[in-house]
């Protein structure tokens, strides 16, 4: 190629465009949409996200599982994006359920109650059916993620919220590991907050089925070269609206045959 072609206008800054996310998330300051200034495909924002992954990497975090996004139409409304997505979890997004989520390290912190995977198997996409998906799967469990966006007002579109890795922050698992027998669609969920009924939902509420979504994912990351790994985690997506987390609420999950999970905030 001739010296003389300008690259700058040429080329998609990934790095540049991750390294904002990434201060974003180092400052608790957010900022407006890299789609503002930017005119990003969707599989440019995979490959924002996958440099914004790669520097947690480098901090010594491990991928430990992928995430669901916008797979629930009360999810998708809320937010205002008509897709679902996909992210990954990382070692230091796993809280310990007993300890209180300390808000000075978030921005706008929500929590959305989601329905957990834990894989025995790989799943590599495309390809993959609820079927293989269950086949694959050693147990499910009850989640609750807290999402934090790193957008000014949670307010994104699908490729910045790809970018920005599906805005994750921290989830934490329900103690009962159960196996995948009989139909997760009809798995029931009610979401408190400081003993106060917000939402309902049933597992069917993320793409039908969990397993679905889960599959979902399988394909749509096996498209772009990316297996989901035995002993990963895989969050299905929220089944419900997000809820803000304020100092010292109490958000909780109740599932059917999945028991309960918590979480506190200071
Ligand atoms: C985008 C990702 C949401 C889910 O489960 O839908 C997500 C967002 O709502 O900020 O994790
Ligand atoms: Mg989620």
């Amino acid at each position: 190629m001739s010296g003389n072609v300008p690259k700058a206008t040429t080329t998609l800054d990934v790095r540049g465009l991750a390294a904002r996310l990434i201060t974003a998330e180092d400052t608790r300051t957010d900022v407006l949409p890299l789609s503002r200034d930017v005119d990003l495909a969707v599989d440019d924002a995979y490959l924002v996200q996958r440099e914004v992954l790669r520097a947690k990497e480098e901090r010594g975090e491990r991928i430990i599982g992928g995430k669901l996004g916008l797979t629930s139409r009360a999810k998708q409304i809320d937010m205002g994006v008509d897709n679902p997505l996909y992210g990954f979890v990382t070692s230091g997004m796993l809280h310990d359920a007993t300890a209180p989520v300390d808000l000075s390290t978030l921005i706008h912190p929500r929590v959305e109650p989601e329905i957990v995977f834990v894989l025995k198997e790989e799943l590599a996409g495309p390809g993959i059916t609820p079927g293989d998906v269950l086949d694959a799967t050693a147990s499910v469990c009850a989640g609750l993620e807290i999402i934090d966006s790193r957008y000014q007002a949670f307010k994104f579109t699908l490729e910045d919220a790809v970018s920005d890795n599906a805005s994750s922050a921290l989830f934490v698992l329900g103690n009962e590991f159960v196996e995948p027998s009989g139909d997760l669609s009809l798995l029931g969920c009610l979401l408190q907050v400081n003993g106060k009924q917000v939402a309902t939902a049933a597992g069917a509420a993320v793409c039908g089925d969990p397993a679905q979504a889960v599959a979902w994912m399988a394909n749509a990351a096996g498209r772009r070269g990316t297996a989901l790994k035995p002993g990963w985690l895989v969050l299905s997506g929220g089944l419900t609206a997000a809820v803000p987390l304020r100092s010292g609420d109490c958000v909780s999950a109740d599932f059917s045959r999945l028991g309960g999970v918590s979480v506190r905030a200071r």
